[in-house]
């Protein structure tokens, strides 16, 4: 092979490099761009949102072009490495090459114009993603140290068809007729196939950052504002959520896990085939809850406690919690020492200033890192004084 010296090859006629080769080199350098992006699917979740399919339609392209790239470049340099190679006897100096204007001109307007495509596609993706359908469903998401939580909204329209709203308790029915209407939270976050989605989240402390892996979606939570999103799936199943912002020590505890039994604890999105399957299996048994609680405030304060962020920071049996911040709660209404060494005597008091006041009396080896569940609803964590004590009274029976 006769490879030109760069410089004034065409003048001196002979050795031009044969378009054979530059047409054999650009296929391979294509077919081998388009192998490697079919690598993908292997590596990335399945696609579950109509924008993961956009997203992953550029990321593949963008693969393309930059294993194209990189076929290129190691190949020259394979064929350097061979046909350059140090020769028995050979001590010369290489010839002196310098400067070649079409050459220069070449390797600068290929990446430009490759550059301008990938940006005008990603402008036209992140477009097409960034659009909230008018019809999608509203969906608050809240990020707290070390868990979401999901709310819903519900008003008279969107009632059980055989809502009994005699038995429904009158400060629910007054929430549910006005303006606001009523919102209920759950830890998973529902919706079904073809339904747009926009979640609009907001942090109680610090930021973090909402992602579905499987919907190809990822926003931060900023503190003291409201940011959101936008997905619309596109076919059912489960899909693990995750903070992708390190918030602290549990930081691993606001994703979505599968128990040591097999069970899903923590945040999920699950879609479900359809609307219906939607009410019928997540949204109506929801309100029901509200619409009518249970009379036994140990049953009641079972239910109430998934409403708040506990699960990220302590285990419990019952319900399938596994953050390990705090002390276990299995068994807590048995652990009477505790008693004699914070001052109480009684252990729904303790239990109640644990959880108003955690920084009161610490339980030795753990730092003062529970958050402060307040009194005041105008502060952030707020409880109101009858979420607490069915809390406190679902904990009493927590024995061991
Ligand atoms: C950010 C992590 C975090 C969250 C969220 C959290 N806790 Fe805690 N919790 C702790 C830590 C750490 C301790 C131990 C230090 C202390 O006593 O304050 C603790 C202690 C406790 C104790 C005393 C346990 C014992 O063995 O004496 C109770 C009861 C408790 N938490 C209940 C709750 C409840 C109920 C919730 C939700 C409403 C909650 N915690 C949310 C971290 C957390
Ligand atoms: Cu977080």
């Amino acid at each position: 092979m006769n490879l030109p010296k760069l410089g004034n090859t065409q003048k001196q006629g002979g050795g031009g490099f044969p378009v054979v080769w530059i047409v054999i080199g650009g296929l391979i350098v294509i077919v081998g761009g388009y192998l490697i992006s079919l690598v993908t699917p292997s590596i990335l979740p399945r696609a579950g949102s109509a924008q993961a399919v956009l997203i992953d339609d550029l990321f593949r392209f963008m693969l393309f072009i930059g294993g194209g790239v990189f076929v290129l470049v190691e190949g020259l340099l394979l064929v350097s490495v061979i046909r350059f190679r140090h020769r028995k006897g050979d001590r010369a100096d290489g010839p002196p090459i310098q400067g070649n204007t079409t050459l220069e001109f070449v390797w600068t307007v290929i990446p430009a114009i490759v550059v301008t495509v990938i940006a005008i596609y990603a402008f036209v993706v992140w477009q097409q993603i960034e659009t909230v359908p008018p019809n999608s469903q509203q969906v608050g998401a809240l990020g707290q140290r070390y868990a979401w939580s999901f709310s819903y909204e519900a008003n008279s329209e969107t009632l059980p068809p055989d809502v009994n709203m005699d038995a429904v308790p009158e400060d629910v029915v007054t929430r549910i007729s006005s303006e606001e209407g009523l919102t209920f939270t759950s830890p998973q976050l529902h919706t079904w196939v073809n339904q747009p989605v926009n979640v609009s989240m907001e942090t109680d402390d610090v930021n973090h950052a909402f992602w579905i892996p499987g919907m190809r979606i990822k926003q931060d939570l900023l503190a003291g504002r409201v940011t959101s999103i936008a997905f619309t799936p596109i076919e059912a199943g489960v899909y693990r959520i995750v903070c992708a912002e390190l918030c602290g020590g549990g930081h691993g505890n606001m994703a979505g896990i599968v128990t040591p039994s097999g069970e899903l604890s923590g945040a999920w999105l699950i879609v479900h085939p359809d609307e219906e399957t939607y009410l019928r299996e997540f949204y109506y048994p929801e309100l029901e809850k509200i619409l009518y609680p249970p009379t036994d405030p140990a049953l009641l304060g079972r239910q109430v406690i998934q409403n708040y962020p506990c699960s990220g920071c302590h285990i419990l049996d019952d319900l399938g919690w596994v953050g390990v911040t705090g002390p276990t709660l299995n068994g807590i209404a048995s652990r009477s020492a505790r008693l004699t060494a914070s001052g109480y005597s009684d252990m729904a008091d303790y239990l109640h200033a644990s959880i108003r006041n955690p920084g009161e009396y610490l339980v030795p080896g753990y730092n003062n890192l529970m958050i402060q569940f307040n009194a005041d609803p105008a502060q952030p964590n707020y409880m109101s004084d009858a979420d607490l004590d069915a809390i406190v009274a679902y904990l009493l029976t927590q024995t061991q």
